[in-house]
Order: structure tokens, then sequence, then C-alpha cells
């Protein structure tokens, strides 16, 4: 192990945009070390880094009781040198159903990131925010200066962090990036869940010849980035004098309606699923896109991964989980 080689935290490490961050980051050559309380990410996300003396795992709640397990690997590791912020409750119709519980890990969790970092003196946090901040009446594409105005408690729990973010910068001399991803998407996103991603579900569906449901009249909009993608921008983020202080969006930049992305998934999947339209749901918002110009200059990010590749990819990778699955069931 290389002694003297940062140590970056990074929460939520065992989810889907935690993992592909544990490698982005691996592959920098500094040491990682993850926590996750595994209520939505898998052990299994991180097996490529097992018996690898730069990576720790450490099954920890940013809710509760995580502090004393960080201060003992740190102990050990030596001291954190920069936090990215990714454990959360992801799923906007749950925090319409269940707003206390989504404020619990989603914002106040950050506030506890934050305190830890503030008295531990470490030298950045990298937040995960997201699109789901803004007015949905906002012209799209939309930028980081467009008008801001959640339509979920997931939107507002985000906002909210932003907020403590800001005020921890300004009071407390932290320093951050706030990073507002679009709608990611990739390998390792749970294609089982029904509040699994749209493209992790409509995979399942498409491959399982089950109906595909969408919600309202399709015709609403998502920009999708491949997680590869954001953690690439992630790793930028954490670097000194990279982006510090902003809030960036990140996303392809490419607007693609739910309608043409179920079709995209049906010809690409051969699948004879039929397609379900039921009411959309709550808190959904209509269009998203993000302009690239701000993530471009500060990060010197630009999105690889076309969607088609993405889907193909992400769709071998739902195969072969699928079929391990059955050859265990
Ligand atoms: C995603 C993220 C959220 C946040 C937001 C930012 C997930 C699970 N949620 O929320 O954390 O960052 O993006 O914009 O990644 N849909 C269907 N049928 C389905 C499932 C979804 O029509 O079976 C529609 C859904 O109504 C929505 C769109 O697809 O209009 C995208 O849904 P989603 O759950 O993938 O993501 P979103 O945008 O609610």
């Amino acid at each position: 192990m290389t002694a003297s080689a940062p140590v970056a935290l990074v929460t939520g490490s065992a989810g889907f945009i935690g993992s592909h961050t544990v490698d982005a980051l691996m592959a920098t050559g500094c040491r990682v070390l993850g926590i996750d309380n595994l209520s939505a990410g898998s052990r299994a996300n991180l097996r490529q880094w097992d018996g690898e003396p730069r990576h720790t795992f450490l099954e920890a709640d940013v809710t509760e009781g995580f502090e004393s397990v960080l201060d003992d690997a740190a102990s050990r590791l030596g001291p954190v040198d920069c936090i990215v912020h990714l454990a959360a409750r992801t799923m906007v119709p749950l925090s319409v159903e269940d707003p206390i519980t989504d404020i619990r890990v989603n914002l106040e969790g950050t506030v506890k990131i934050l305190e830890y970092a503030r008295r531990r003196r470490i030298r950045k946090v990298v937040f995960a925010s997201s699109s789901a901040v803004y007015d949905d009446d906002a012209p799209v594409p939309v930028s980081e200066e467009s008008r801001v105005r959640p339509s979920s408690p997931y939107g507002i729990d985000k906002l909210g962090s932003e907020l403590f973010l800001d005020y921890y910068a300004r009071v407390h001399g932290l320093t951050f990036t706030t990073l507002r991803f679009m709608n990611v998407y990739g390998p390792r996103q749970d294609p089982e869940s029904d509040y699994s991603g749209v493209i992790s579900v409509f995979l399942d569906r498409a491959l399982s010849g089950r109906p595909i449901t969408i919600f309202g009249d399709g015709e609403q909009t998502r920009d999708f980035v491949h997680a590869r993608d954001v953690a690439r921008a992630v790793v930028s983020a954490c670097a000194s004098g990279v982006g510090d202080h902003a809030v960036i969006n990140i996303g392809s930049a490419e607007e693609t309606s739910i309608n043409r992305l179920a079709r995209m998934i049906l010809d690409l999947t051969e699948s004879k699923s039929p397609i379900r339209y039921a009411p959309l749901r709550l808190g959904d918002i209509k269009r998203s896109v993000t302009t690239s110009d701000r993530a471009r200059a500060l990060l010197g990010f630009s999105p690889a991964v076309g969607l088609r590749e993405g889907l193909a990819e992400t769709l071998a990778w739902v195969r072969q989980t699928r079929q391990s699955t059955e050859v265990v069931a």
C-alpha cells in the first residue's frame, strides 16, 4: 500500500453510483475508504476490490454512529482528505410517500457528514445533488443559473443540503463542490426494484417479456448520463482547486423522452413486451436536460458514453446478472 496516497471517503460506496466512483478513485491510485449501510447497495458491487489493500469497506450509516467507525478507520489509514457524499435515498416517489425518512437520510445525513468534515478538518466535500432541485417550469436545457423550485421532497432535501454546504463554506471555511446529477444509469443499477432507474426497470421488463409501464403520456424527457461518466466528474471535483464552491450540472446534454427510451429498449432487446400507460407519478418532472458548459469549463468534463452504447452495455450486464441469479436459483 502507498502509505502516503490520500484517503478518499465515499459514502454510499456499495451503491450503484458509489461503486463506479470507487472504481474511478482507485484508478487514480488513491486509497478509498467506503461506507454504506447496504440498504440499497450491495457488497457484490465492490467485489473487484476484495483483497486490495488500498480499498477499505465498512458497514456504517450516515444517519447515526458512523463517526466512531470513521475515526477508528482514520487512525489506521491516516486522515481522510476528501469526502464524496453519495449516500442517499434516491427514489423520488418514495420521498413523496415518506418525506420524513427522506429528510432524515438525505438532509440530516448530509449535515452529519458536514459536521464530521468540519470537526475533522477534512479538505473538501464533493456532494451529489440532483437535477430534481430545478423548477419544472424552467426552460430547458437547464443551466446552473436556472430557477430552483423542487417538485418533490427528495429535491427539497438536495437543495437544503446545498444550502448547508454553502453555509459550512462561508461560516466554517469548508471547501465543497456540488454536482447536480441528471438521470444516471448503467451497470449495477438494481434492475429488480420498481423504484430503480427507468432504464434498469425497462431492460428487466423487456428481457422477461413483462409489460413496460410508462407513467403519464411518456413525453416527459430525461438526460441520461452513464455512471462511469459521472464517476469521472466526481474524481475531477475531488482535486484541490477544481470546481471549488461551484454548483455544476453533470449530464449528457441529450434529451430523450420516455416513449423513445422504451422503443430503443424494445428494439435493442428484440422484446415483445407490451407498453402500458399508467397515471403520472407524483413529484415527476416534465422535461430535464442540461447544458454541459460549466462542467466542461470547471472540471474539464464532457460525457463520453452515448446512450445507445450505454444501453447496450447495461443490457449485457442485466443479462449476465439474470443468468447468474438463475444459476443460483
Ligand atoms: C432520477 C433519480 C433521482 C434524481 C432524478 C434527477 C433514480 C431512481 N432516481 O429520478 O434520484 O436524481 O433522477 O432528475 O435514479 N418511468 C416510467 N416507468 C417506469 C419507471 C419510470 O415511465 O417503470 C418514468 C418516470 O415516471 C419518470 C422517468 O421515467 O418520468 C424517469 O424515472 P426514474 O425513476 O428513472 O428517475 P427520476 O427522474 O424520477
